[in-house]
Parts: structure tokens; sequence; C-alpha cells
């Protein structure tokens, strides 16, 4: 039976990422995931798809446990310099759509981070849509890379 331990945790780790996708009216919030930050950090950064099989809808708010609070960001070009601004309004969905928020695009910000956010840890947080209400997601951080 000792065998079978192993095994299990294997199979546990593998199906953890399509465990991590949520569902809300007709939104799919897949891989919901945090990026490790740097010792001292003080801000860190939050990615995910947004895919909508419903009407248009808008992310408007985000918690995570641990930071202070949570913005809503995008990245892009301006004069040639990549440069990162809040979006007050949140973030458009448009109906029977899909929104990324990866590195170096659309993307959550967490302001006033607690502690720095370790390989491997999961972090609380929710999302608010404009139509859809309030949904829990934990923001999975990937386990470091092995050398
Ligand atoms: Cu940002």
């Amino acid at each position: 039976m000792k065998r079978m331990i192993p095994l299990f945790f294997a199979f546990a780790l593998a199906g953890g990422a399509s465990a991590a996708d949520v569902q809300i009216g007709g939104l799919t919030i897949h891989d919901p995931s945090a990026k490790q930050s740097p010792k001292g950090a003080d801000v860190g950064a939050a990615f995910m798809v947004i895919e909508n099989k419903g009407a248009a809808d808008r992310l408007v708010a985000a918690t995570a446990e641990n930071a202070d609070h949570v913005e809503i960001h995008e990245m892009s070009m301006t004069d040639g310099v990549m440069k990162m601004r809040e979006m007050p309004a949140g973030l458009n969905i448009p109906a029977s759509g899909k929104v990324e928020l990866k590195p170096g695009s659309y993307h959550l910000m967490l302001m006033g981070l607690k502690q720095p956010i370790a390989a491997g840890a999961t972090i609380k947080g929710t999302l608010t849509f404009e139509r859809a209400g309030k949904v829990a997601v934990d923001f999975v951080t990937p386990a470091a890379a092995a050398k």
C-alpha cells in the first residue's frame, strides 16, 4: 500500500491547475495565478483568463488576502515605453468573448503586500463583476522550477 501514496499525490498535483477554474454565471475564470514576488517587494501581480459565454460584463473589483488592496491595471506602449496604468472603470469582458490577464497586458496589481508571494503559495481572493457578482478565487503561484 505504501506505493499508492506517491501516486496519489502525483495525481492530486496534476489535477490542481484545472481545479482552480471558477465559474459564475456565463463566466469561467481559468487558471487564476499570482507571480512570485522578490523579497522586499510591496506589490505583486496576478493573472487569469476570463471566458464569457454570456452577455457583456465588467470586472470592477478584486481582493487578495495578502494585499492591502488590489487594482486592475493595463500595460501599453506609450511613445515606445511600456507603461502601466490603473483602469478605474474596470475591465470590459465582451459578450461571448475572452480576456487574458497576462504579463505585459491586463493584470491585477496586488498593492501593499503583507508578505512576499512565495513559489507554490495559494492566495485566497475575490473578483467582483458588474453583472455576475462576486466570486471567490484561489490565485496559485507556480512552484519553483526544478534546476
Ligand atoms: Cu500593474
